[in-house]
């Protein structure tokens, strides 16, 4: 099997490799025994790929985006933290994925998952635009399913005030068949009208205009179904109280630089967050939060 990144596994069991990947970052491939796969840069701790048995390509990665220290990698699983989008004075979406993170904890174990923790403590930079000590911890399983959880220490002698997400880019051949079901009846806020509140009333969510939307307190469960893939992605989220939907369409993909024009046909971010919410943390506490992705055959 050959992983976005170019390696190859012998088809073994469960395994863990280190590679240098794009733009010469150090990336971690994961191999399950059933076949799936997961690519992470420890730069972001960003994944960057997850791939079937059958090497279908889950994740939407541009073929634009950038691989360099302090640029944002363009699509798979961005980590964001301490602040949502533009929703205070930080870079859009925070620091924690323009920082180079330490593997802190590798598993294999072969009749079980593959796992590895990478781990980010807030430092000097960070302190400059955000002054509050902590320390992240990005864990990812990885079986038939990829399960990954956000984990946010409080070292400092004061409360600090968060919010987060992990803001998942799934793939499809052709977003105008995605059909998001599973958010009939929340509350969400149009980012496209500034944040104006409604009440979502469509059994199924179809793409076909820009979207950008913070459902708050979502279900637990939203489902993206990619009618041209034959595939649906369920997400299970726990510990993140919103689900936040994302696509750019036309207008918005021609501002994006490390966006072709046309992929917003080939994306729909589906992300689990604390958006609406931000999580106050007391000195010495810990946050969990985490989601379960998993892709079934239509
Ligand atoms: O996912 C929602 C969103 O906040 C959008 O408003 C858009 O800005 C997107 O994130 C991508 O943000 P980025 O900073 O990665 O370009």
């Amino acid at each position: 099997m050959t992983t976005a990144q170019g390696t190859t596994s012998s088809g073994k069991g469960n395994r863990i490799e280190r590679v240098i990947g794009k733009g010469g970052l150090p990336m971690m491939c994961l191999w399950h025994s059933s076949g799936y796969s997961v690519v992470v840069s420890e730069y972001g701790a960003h994944i960057v790929s997850w791939m079937t048995p059958d090497e279908r390509e889950l994740l939407f990665l541009s073929d634009a985006a950038v691989f360099e220290e302090g640029k944002a990698i363009r699509g798979g699983i961005p980590i964001v933290f301490p602040q949502f989008s533009k929703q205070g004075p930080l870079p859009a979406h925070g620091v924690a994925r323009t920082k180079r993170w330490k593997v802190v904890r590798e598993q294999v174990s072969d009749n079980d998952a593959v796992s590895v923790t990478l781990r980010l403590n807030s430092d000097r930079q960070t302190e400059t635009v955000w002054p509050h000590q902590f320390t992240l911890e990005f864990e990812i399983v990885l079986t038939d399913v990829l399960l990954t959880t956000l984990r946010v220490h409080n070292t400092g002698e004061t409360p600090f005030s968060f919010t987060s997400a992990l803001h998942t880019y799934f793939r499809t051949s052709d977003v105008s068949r995605v059909s998001i079901q599973g958010l009939s009846g929340a509350m969400f806020l149009d980012f496209l009208k500034n944040r104006e509140s409604s009440v979502e009333t469509r059994g199924e969510i179809s793409i076909h205009e820009p979207i950008d939307r913070v459902y708050v307190n979502s279900p637990e469960t939203v489902a993206i179904a990619s009618g041209s893939d034959g595939v649906r992605y369920l997400v299970t989220k726990d510990g993140f109280a919103d689900s936040v939907v994302w696509n750019p369409w036309i207008e918005g993909a021609r501002t994006i630089a490390d966006l072709r024009p046309e992929d917003y046909q080939q994306m729909v971010c589906v992300e689990s967050g604390n958006v609406d919410a931000a999580i106050t943390l007391a000195p010495g506490a810990t946050h969990s939060a985490g989601q379960i992705i998993r892709a079934q055959r239509l």
